[in-house]
């Protein structure tokens, strides 16, 4: 397993739509694997094939966070949103993309999501609470969409010029 490097905003990696996977292949495999590894490492609860500049619809989360419980790490591929509900929840979200800027977003409290997993079968769950709130997140990033596209144009301009600043003084070193 590899850990690969997350890409931070702004990027016109993350901006674009994604493609289909398709076939579940060997080296969807090895990805899930490497972006599961990232996410834990980082640490986050989801991570998209588009942070780590990989234009794949596929996005891996675990929002397992009590102490001790086991984890559940998830691969879902080529994810689309059945149903969602009408009550929305609102989270203080975070990317592994935009380090230590937050805002509060408002989404639907439930989702259903279809998907294929690693054996290559379609399923589907519905999710709630964090879970819920992560998959969207998640589908977004697949979409090109970012959780500060949500929010009001000056907040969102002041945290694209704080990753600017960010992006400029890691690449000085
Ligand atoms: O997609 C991403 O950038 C990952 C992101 C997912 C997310 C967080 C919060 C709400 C919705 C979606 C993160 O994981 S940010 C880090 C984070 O929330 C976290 C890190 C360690 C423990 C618990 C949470
Ligand atoms: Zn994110």
């Amino acid at each position: 397993m590899t850990l690969r490097q997350i890409l931070i905003h702004p990027d016109p990696r993350l901006k674009k739509k994604a493609d289909p996977v398709g076939t579940v292949t060997d080296d969807i495999r090895t990805l899930a694997a490497d972006m599961l590894e990232t996410m834990y490492d980082a640490p986050g609860v989801g991570l998209a094939a588009p942070q780590i500049g990989v234009s794949k619809r596929i996005f891996v989360m675990d929002c397992i966070k009590e102490e001790g419980a086991d984890p559940r790490p998830m691969a879902l591929i080529d994810p689309v949103v059945t149903w969602a509900s009408d009550d929305l929840n609102t989270y203080e979200e975070g990317c592994l993309s935009i380090p230590e800027q937050y805002g509060e977003v408002k989404r639907p409290a439930e989702v259903e999501v279809e998907w294929t997993n690693l054996d290559g079968d379609r399923v589907s769950e519905r999710f709630d609470g964090l879970w819920a709130t992560c998959a969207q997140h998640e589908i977004d990033h697949l979409d090109g969409k970012l959780f500060i596209d949500h929010l009001k144009p000056l907040r969102r301009q002041m945290i694209t010029r704080k990753m600017q600043k960010l992006k400029r003084e890691l690449s000085r070193g």
